[in-house]
């Protein structure tokens, strides 16, 4: 095709006429070229970051839980009176340990999750149709009755934590007291202990929902530096709550209703079979999920 050339024609070649410009042009020319390559970099630049942080979220949201900050004091009297209870979200106790999943109204749960400095606070909300405690002793097959479990990593580190205080399962039973295991006798067995003074708790019946009750919990942070033999200052080892600080975290309820050995195990957290064994949180914190604070 025989093209017009404004130049100079060297055979099949065109050569343009050779244009110059004043420096002030030659900078005016670069400075704009310069400045379309930085907005176009820029805008490269903020897509990349929002897709990340978009990622990020919704990996957080799928994994972990959020408290908010509590401004107010928040009184343990089974009321949710609080302004932080109307505001925060819901999360569902809803994934099943033992492969018995109950009716709706024998048992089922959902819980919201706070925090202050001092202290992190549950509200409860649950059915449940026979509410038993079969075992006086406080510390005998605790978890065959009726008692909500709250499990703890402070330093969210993983690992196990059966006999030791790595991390912490909180049976809170129906008169509050709160159970965990803290090493082992010496006779090999675990030696099984009362940390009552590490929760506030208090239930009461509700109409609600059917068989309803709904159970308020304030729960001291301890740190791995945790030891029960210790009594001089019981203190030494709990942990002043922070913004942005991320703990292990799950909750489940041991539901019995009559039987000899617990009937349902209800949690917030999908725990992987290991061997077809999905009660794995009283023995590692890996299976756990994420807490952060949030202000
Ligand atoms: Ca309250
Ligand atoms: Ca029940
Ligand atoms: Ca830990
Ligand atoms: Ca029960």
């Amino acid at each position: 095709m025989n093209k017009t050339c404004s130049g100079k024609r060297l055979g099949k070649l065109c050569r343009r006429p050779i244009v110059t410009v004043s420096k002030t042009q030659f900078d005016v020319l670069i400075n704009t070229v310069l400045a379309r390559l930085k907005l176009v970099s820029t805008v490269c630049l903020s897509m990349t970051v929002l897709s990340l942080v978009s990622t990020q979220a919704i990996a957080k949201s799928a994994e972990g839980f959020v408290a908010l900050y509590s401004e107010q004091t928040i009184q343990i009297d089974g009321n949710a009176s609080e302004v932080i209870w109307q505001s925060s979200q819901w999360y569902q106790l809803n994934h099943d340990m033992l492969a018995n999943y109950p009716a709706t109204d024998d048992f089922s749960g959902r819980f919201k999750v706070a925090w202050d400095e001092n202290y992190l606070y549950l509200w409860v909300e649950m059915s449940d149709d026979v509410l038993f405690d079969q075992h006086a002793n406080p510390l005998f097959k605790y978890w065959d009755d009726d008692a909500l479990e709250v499990f703890i990593d402070e330093d969210r580190s993983g690992g196990t934590h059966q006999y030791d205080h790595n991390a912490f399962a909180y049976h809170i039973a129906l008169d509050h007291q709160a159970i965990d295991i803290a090493g082992k006798k010496d006779d090999g067995t675990p030696n099984f202990v009362a940390l009552n003074e590490h929760v506030k708790s208090v239930w009461r019946r509700t109409d609600v929902r059917a068989n309803g009750i709904v159970w308020e919990v304030a729960l001291e942070i301890h740190n791995d530096s945790f030891d029960h033999r210790v009594t001089a200052n019981r203190q030494a080892s709990r942990v002043a709550l922070t913004a942005g600080k991320v703990l292990g975290f799950m909750l489940a309820y041991c539901d019995n209703d009559g039987s000899k050995q617990r009937e349902h195990f209800l949690g917030s957290t999908y725990i992987t079979p290991v061997n077809g064994d999905q009660n794995l949180g009283y023995k590692t914190a890996d299976v756990f999920s994420t807490l952060l604070l949030k202000k």
